[in-house]
């Protein structure tokens, strides 16, 4: 049976670092479109799937996984041998790239997602912004990016010279708040600078982008 993603065709939060992992390992899918605003997601036979009743979730085979980030690394063991390698099997090479992911999921997201939440989820929804809160995001993104560029001057990506799921879960909300014209990194380092843009240029997001989240078959 063919995996099948329940997502939102927007490539903005965990359904698109998903979207793109399949994109890049060429994982034929499904995608069964979330409608986020009804309660849709709050009822019984989506809360079987997701006990938070959020999105991304997969069901493979009758497998049924959430939390984007989780289901990156599962697809990515799963299909290891198949497109983009993004976890490396050589145990310490591995422990760095945890090591990198967990410093996104603790420093450099919960920043991006301060910005996200007062700079677009407030005004989308007619809340006032906080502009203490914008102040301290923009503060705890830009002292992460400081320490990124030392760590990207010493190679091209976060956990070594090549690209891993480490880098990747960067796709997550960030990409959305540049183009939402939120700025982090003007002033930030040349090495910071190449790493972000390499990024969003790979082929595969470009195209998320452009399209959206669609299944393959
Ligand atoms: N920690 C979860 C967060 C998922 C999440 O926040 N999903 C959003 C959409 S990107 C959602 O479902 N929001 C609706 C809600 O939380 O009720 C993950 O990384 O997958």
């Amino acid at each position: 049976m063919v995996l099948k993603l329940y997502a939102t065709p927007i490539a903005g939060g965990g359904s698109g670092i998903v979207a793109f992992v399949l994109a890049e390992k060429q994982i034929p899918f499904e995608l069964v479109p979330v409608d986020m605003s009804a309660g849709e997601r709050k009822g019984a036979d989506f809360l079987a799937l997701h006990p938070f009743g959020q999105i991304p979730v997969i069901d493979d085979d009758g497998f049924i996984l959430y939390e984007g980030r989780a289901i990156c690394r599962y697809l990515a063991e799963k299909y290891a041998d198949e497109g983009t390698p993004f976890l490396p099997r050589e145990l310490q090479a591995r422990a760095l790239v945890e090591q990198a992911a967990s410093v996104e999921y603790a420093n450099f997201y919960p920043a991006v997602a301060k910005l996200a939440v007062e700079l677009i989820a407030k005004p989308r929804t007619g809340q006032p912004t906080n502009p203490t809160a914008v102040v301290e995001g923009h503060a705890a993104l830009s002292a992460v990016l400081d320490v990124y560029e030392s760590i990207l001057a010493k190679h091209r990506f976060l956990a070594g010279d090549e690209f891993t799921l480490a880098d990747a879960f960067h796709l997550v909300a960030a990409p959305r708040l540049a183009a939402e014209g939120v700025d982090f990194l003007t002033g930030k380092g040349p090495n910071v600078t190449r790493w972000w843009n390499e990024l969003i240029t790979r082929p595969a997001w470009v195209k998320l982008k452009a399209e959206g989240v669609k299944g393959t078959v």
